[in-house]
């Protein structure tokens, strides 16, 4: 379908195309069995400009929106989850400064980030805290000119990879929800370290840590926003990313489909191959038209998320439920298409299962999710 793409998009896509079949698709599997981070293809990213595609020009950057990372990101989920959701990890990690920081801040951190030269990373889930994203037990107090932060986050995506975290802490515990504040901790801060990487069931290319407080001493000005005001700034920064999170599911789901029809149209049983049966043509018709309405979904978000910035979270999640529960569906159906080699590690679609497990988890699980648009409409129709 013609989704009518800017020359600059279309740009953005023939790179990020570019980069995922030529680099990510040949090396995925390996990179997925040795569990290992994705520097080198991170550094082409770079140097095409990617990183700095949400980042305003004054800083460095692309100044694109949402719309051009939603299509970044579906090429390269397309590619691989893992690679993906490190490269969409660096985005989310820096947008509670592009939405609260300080014109210092900014400065100081954002071209760095808009060329690749340092990875960001984000900081809220804890070991009790992560639907119940309000309830974290990290905190922060002043002592003179210096913030001293403790406690664990766990489960964050470029935790030991990154340079600079944005890190949500309790400033004030009486105050519920206003008593959060957002704060940037950087790599080698006195008191912060980073545990081992996770071992899990997919996106294994990327790294997965707990970030780790023991009377971390970070300056005063390296707070985010006002005190206070750390628990709006990681909902806006969750509103703005999880289209991305829809884009990889669509780009997954492609890539499914793109396996499963090459792979009916050579397999042979009785006499045809298996892309001739009913039954197999209506599972690959079936997926790609959840992807194409996937697709025309995210891009309607992501497109209306840049023209109506306020009051997004409906539409967000909307569409990162729709594609990314498309994405298991679809990846399930390409392992069924495939049968036994479909199971087989040689194939990629099993890796691809297991990758899109994680997206209607992480960025807010899907149920998640459905409070958010159920509390909006909720909203709606008391009107
Ligand atoms: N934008 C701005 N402010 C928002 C907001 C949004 N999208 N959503 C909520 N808020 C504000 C509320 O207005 C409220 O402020 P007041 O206390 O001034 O009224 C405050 O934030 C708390 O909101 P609420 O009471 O709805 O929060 P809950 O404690 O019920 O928590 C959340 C519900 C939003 C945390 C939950 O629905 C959620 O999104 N959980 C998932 C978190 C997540 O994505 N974790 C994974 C992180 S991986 S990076």
């Amino acid at each position: 379908m013609d989704y009518f793409l800017s020359e600059e998009q279309q740009m953005i896509v023939d790179i990020a195309k570019q980069i995922t079949d030529e680099r990510i698709v040949p090396i995925r599997a390996e990179l997925d069995e040795k569990h290992e981070f994705p520097r080198e293809i991170l550094d082409e990213i770079a140097q095409a400009d990617l990183f700095g595609v949400p980042i305003p020009e004054e800083y460095g950057g692309f100044g694109g929106g949402c719309f051009d990372i939603v299509l970044a990101l579906e090429q390269f989920g397309r590619g691989c989850i893992g690679v993906g959701t490190a490269f969409a990890a660096s985005s989310l990690g820096i947008y509670p400064l592009l939405f609260s920081g300080t014109e210092e801040q900014k400065q100081k951190y954002l071209p760095d980030v808009a060329a690749g030269k340092k990875f960001a990373a984000f900081g809220l889930t804890e070991a009790n805290a992560g639907s119940d994203a309000s309830g974290i037990n990290t905190t922060a107090v002043l002592d003179g000119d210096e913030w001293v932060l403790n406690g664990t986050k766990q489960w964050i995506t470029n935790g030991g990879e990154a340079q600079i975290y944005t890190v949500v802490a309790i400033t004030d515990r009486s105050k519920g929800a206003r008593g959060a504040s957002m704060f940037i901790v950087e790599e080698g801060d006195p008191g912060f370290s980073c545990g081992p990487k996770e071992k899990k069931m997919g996106i294994r290319s990327s790294s997965t840590t707990e970030l780790i407080f023991k009377d971390c001493r970070i300056p005063k000005d390296r707070i985010v926003g006002r005190q206070g005001t750390g628990f709006i700034t990681v909902m806006k920064t969750l509103d703005a990313s999880r289209p991305g999170i829809a884009a990889l599911g669509v780009g997954l789901g492609q890539g499914a489909l793109d396996e499963a029809a090459a792979y009916a149209k050579q397999r042979v049983q009785f006499d045809k191959p298996i892309i001739a049966f009913q039954a197999v043509q209506h599972m690959l018709a079936d997926m790609a038209i959840n992807i194409e309405a996937s697709r025309a979904l995210t891009y309607s978000a992501a497109r209306h998320i840049d023209a109506h910035p306020k009051n997004i979270s409906k539409i967000s999640s909307i569409s990162k439920v729709f594609a990314t529960d498309m994405a298991m569906k679809v990846t399930t159906d390409a392992v069924q298409v495939m049968g036994g080699y479909g199971y087989m590690c040689e194939y990629p679609v099993e890796k691809m299962m297991r990758d899109a497990k994680i997206l209607q988890i992480y960025e807010g699980t899907n149920q998640i999710q459905r409070n958010v648009i159920g509390q909006e409409l909720n909203k709606e129709y008391a009107k």
